[in-house]
């Protein structure tokens, strides 16, 4: 056995053996219970970032556990390969997007290797193969088919400089994500998929997801938006027509001093035929953006249309205007406006001189003042005739049976929930399958024309798609018809939304799924992924299952039981201010530090002399140049450590502060492992551990051992708290490390006691053990050696300490057998030298014993 820990000749030697022998290939095996641990895989961006690490790490610790269990264990990765990136890399570096992208793909693979992650290669998947995408394509045409798919034309935002339509999500302050260009408003043709139709299942779903983190849920529920309400119609005065309002506060029904329309509402734009003013006015509002997220914030703007409608209730007139805050898309696109207990009402009424009148008070009987904000709260009604006195629930039945009665409403289950514009206008995505004919009709493209190959080798002009710019690529024919493909590429969210059932049959020739591949393995069983993916991913990912399930692929409701969020790494950022008075941003890597006793940073420079600010510790990122490279600390200290460290600092699902020094602590650690078994290894136990022949001391470090592996068994498998399962690995190393290894069976307790830590720290960090196991005589691999199991017998306190008081204080300390009764351990403690002293020439008037804790004298 080499006397150094050499990660460095290990770590290569090992992952060319797992390599070779595919040690991680994962066979579909009916009579072993399966495990499907998938890491969300990542953008092939160029090189691997810290938060991939991090994520990777845990998939494969929660892996090579699992594999240990006996589980059989399926691991995969792959690529989401399509995406906005590879176009504007191609632009800058005069190379096609597929050819970037490859290329990426390539490199980030060895560093995958490199961290030593146990992947199945074999299933590898990168989502920009025609292979992958034709059933995605073949799967869009069946939806369509289903009537789950359809086309509409609808205002997106559309970013002028990206040339490309944004998500609301994507849309920050009015700007694109990207490039913060300022974000337009325009009307064109796009695709969508009817995820509305599974809102009801998404919402409910969620009550079966245990095992997913609360955060997550209730991210989605607010997504999904579900609220209860009433539709009412009014009559709009002096005509026949009538206009719809959704709202959830029909209590508030007697408070209603006008009814706003959105600036796309049919009576605004019918308003305005001869109003040029108001024209004008619904011109203006068009143009601005109003996401959801930005209602509240927004200056409020409005104008009269000159039209009233009649409160059905009240008889009374209620003027109609048209708001910059009303949503055209959500409900009718018009609301009740009720100033005196909704702030954005009130905001409105506030400016332009409308009646704000109350009719809810506080249930606990307290002044509201209405002149400076609405009462929003749930209370008791007010200046509502015959529902005065009545609470929010009885008040919104009595009035929606009212409405109802009269005809003029109805009870109404709203979602906020859209459905999904699968649309891009980008290249570098997997192209839409659908066909326009001569006649204008739009059909799918057939099977047998599928996948509609997205060319490969192109050149990029940075503006628009290269499928857009040939006039030709469109060109086909259908039933020998000449007709025009669609040139708009899917939403990458499409391609990340069902990888993970391919997965279980990457190479099936002859459909989209293999069932019985994919109802072996799925569900996953543990999903790990960033939190920044709580609504959209996850829940795409949700949908698509469902719709795998409906189409007979699969027969879970759920893609995935169980889900962690691991979080974000943090690192040291440290800035100077240039003589312009731009912060320049200095890489933690070449910065020298000065500390205070208590380890606080006091003074810290860069490598040409600049003194520099210390702003924290903030998220890995570019803007503030304090990204650690994975792949140079992996080389300077081997991919264990990296792993070890990672999975030390803090819980999973925690930031992680990158701290160089704690990198060198766990190298640290793991030398010390190294150094205990060399130094075992040169006198290592020739007999069996004799449980019936151990001393006293022996017996307790076999305890320690042996509780060390049942809490790392419960922290690891159950609660998922890797750091402290490390923890208690490092305190046990200590003890072992002052352990003595003179007579037989100090040997026999040691090789058990190693070959426990080996086992444990397998899956965090294997190359080393992967070593030592085979180093401690093991032929077998340790790959698929069993996990360690708690001796319950080597756990019982056969002895216990009691602590002896005399008069309240402690005057000794005395161990006994465990059985041993009252009486016995009064005359052990009254032994005591010590205990005699503080006794001695007193009475001892009374006794109290805690048992197996403390025995308590009490003497005058
Ligand atoms: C009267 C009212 C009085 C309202 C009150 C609230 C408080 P959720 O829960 O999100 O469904 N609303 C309806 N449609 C709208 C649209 N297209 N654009 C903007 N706002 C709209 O919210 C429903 C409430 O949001 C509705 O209830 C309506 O205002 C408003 F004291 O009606 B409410």
């Amino acid at each position: 056995m080499q006397e150094q820990y050499r990660p460095d000749l290990i770590e290569s030697e090992v992952q060319k053996y797992w390599a070779d022998n595919k040690t991680f290939k994962a066979v579909k095996d009916p009579s072993k219970q399966k495990y499907y641990c998938l890491s969300m895989f990542p953008y092939p961006s160029g090189r691997l970032h810290m938060g991939h690490v991090r994520n990777y790490t845990i998939g494969d610790v929660v892996s090579r556990y699992q594999r240990m269990n006996g589980k059989n264990v399926l691991q995969p990765i792959g690529w989401d390969a399509f995406g906005l990136p590879a176009e504007g890399a191609a632009v800058k570096n005069k190379t096609a997007p597929a050819k970037w992208t490859y290329e990426n793909i390539e490199y980030m693979k060895g560093q995958l290797k490199m961290l030593g992650l146990g992947y199945d290669w074999d299933r590898e998947i990168a989502t920009c193969r025609p292979e992958y995408y034709k059933w995605e394509q073949w799967f869009f045409t069946e939806l369509y088919k289903k009537g789950l798919v359809y086309k509409k034309t609808s205002t997106v935002n559309w970013c002028p400089n990206d040339e490309t339509v944004l998500a609301n999500e994507q849309v920050h302050e009015g700007c694109c994500w990207r490039c913060d260009t300022p974000v337009e408003q325009k009307e064109i043709p796009q695709w969508f998929i009817k995820i509305t139709d599974y809102a009801d299942q998404l919402l409910g779903g969620l009550d079966n997801l245990p095992e997913w983190p609360d955060m997550v849920k209730t991210m989605q529920r607010n997504w999904i938006g579900r609220s209860e309400g009433v539709e009412i119609t009014f009559k709009i005065e002096n005509s026949d027509e009538t206009v719809a309002v959704y709202t959830t506060r029909p209590d508030t029904f007697y408070g209603v001093s006008y009814i706003a329309v959105a600036a796309g509402h049919p009576l605004a734009e019918s308003a305005a035929k001869n109003n040029p003013e108001l024209a004008a006015f619904i011109r203006e509002c068009k143009g601005t953006k109003v996401a959801e997220a930005d209602l509240a914030t927004l200056e409020k703007k409005g104008m009269a249309t000159g039209l009233n409608v009649i409160h059905p209730i009240t008889g009374q007139p209620v003027p109609i205007w048209v708001a910059n805050f009303v949503l055209m898309h959500y409900g009718t696109g018009a609301v009740m406006a009720v100033p005196a207990h909704d702030q954005r009402d009130f905001e409105f009424a506030t400016k332009y001189g409308l009646p704000i009148k109350q009719v809810i008070t506080p249930v606990n009987g307290e002044e509201v003042d209405l002149n400076k904000a609405a009462f929003t709260e749930y209370g008791q009604l007010i200046n509502s005739e015959e529902f005065n006195g009545l609470d929010f629930d009885a008040a919104f039945n009595g009035i929606a049976d009212k409405l109802e009665a009269m005809g003029c409403g109805k009870r109404q289950v709203n979602f906020r929930l859209r459905d999904w514009g699968v649309s891009r206008q980008r290249y570098w995505g997997a192209p839409i399958p659908m066909i326009t004919l001569e006649n204008g009709e739009v059909v799918p493209t057939p099977l047998a024309d599928l996948p509609v190959i997205l060319p490969e080798n192109v050149v990029m002009d940075g503006v628009q798609s290269p499928i857009k710019a040939d006039p030709n690529w469109a060109k086909t024919t259908y039933n020998g018809q000449p007709a025009l493909k669609e040139t708009d590429t899917f939403d990458t969210f499409m391609e990340s939304s069902w990888y993970y059932a391919r997965y279980t049959c990457p190479q099936f020739h002859d459909g989209m799924l293999d069932a019985e591949e994919a109802n072996y393995w799925l569900p996953v069983d543990q999903y790990i992924g960033g939190i920044e993916h709580a609504t959209m991913h996850l829940l795409y990912f949700r949908f698509f299952h469902k719709l795998l399930r409906d189409a007979g692929f699969v027969k879970s409701d759920e893609p995935a039981n169980k889900l962690l969020c691991q979080g974000m790494v943090l690192a040291d950022a440290f800035y100077y201010t240039s003589p312009t008075n731009e912060r320049i941003w200095v890489s933690p890597t070449k910065v020298t530090l000065e500390r205070d006793e208590k380890g606080r940073i006091i003074k810290a420079t860069d490598d040409e002399g600049h003194e520099l600010v210390h702003s924290g510790m903030t998220k890995m990122s570019k803007s503030k140049n304090n990204g650690i490279d994975p792949q140079e600390i992996v080389e300077k200290y081997g991919a264990d450590t990296v792993r070890l460290f990672m999975m030390f600092a803090s819980p999973a699902e925690m930031t992680l502060e990158w701290q160089e020094s704690g990198v060198e602590g766990a190298k640290r650690f793991l030398g010390r492992l190294w150094n205990l078994v060399f130094e075992y290894n040169k006198n290592p136990a020739q007999t069996a551990l004799d449980p019936t022949a151990l001393s006293g001391s022996q017996k307790a470090l076999r305890r320690d051992v042996h509780k060390t592996i049942a809490k790392v068994s419960d922290d690891i498998g159950r609660r998922q708290t890797f750091n402290t399962a490390i923890a208690a690995i490092m305190e046990l190393m200590n003890k072992l490390t002052r352990a003595p290894l003179a007579d037989e069976q100090d040997r026999a307790v040691m090789a058990e006691a190693l070959s426990a830590v080996v086992r444990m720290l397998y899956p965090i960090t294997p190359h080393i053990c992967f070593q030592l196991w085979k180093e401690l005589g093991n032929q077998d691999n340790i790959d698929f050696a069993p996990w360690v199991v708690a001796d319950e017998a080597a756990m019982v306190e056969d002895e216990k300490l009691v602590v002896v008081q005399v008069n309240g204080k402690v005057r000794g300390k005395v161990t006994v057998p465990a059985d041993m009764s009252e009486e016995q351990i009064k005359d052990v403690a009254l032994a005591d030298p010590n205990v005699q002293k503080f006794l001695g020439g007193l009475n001892i008037v009374k006794t109290i014993y805690v048992p197996g804790k403390l025995f308590s004298f009490v003497a005058k």
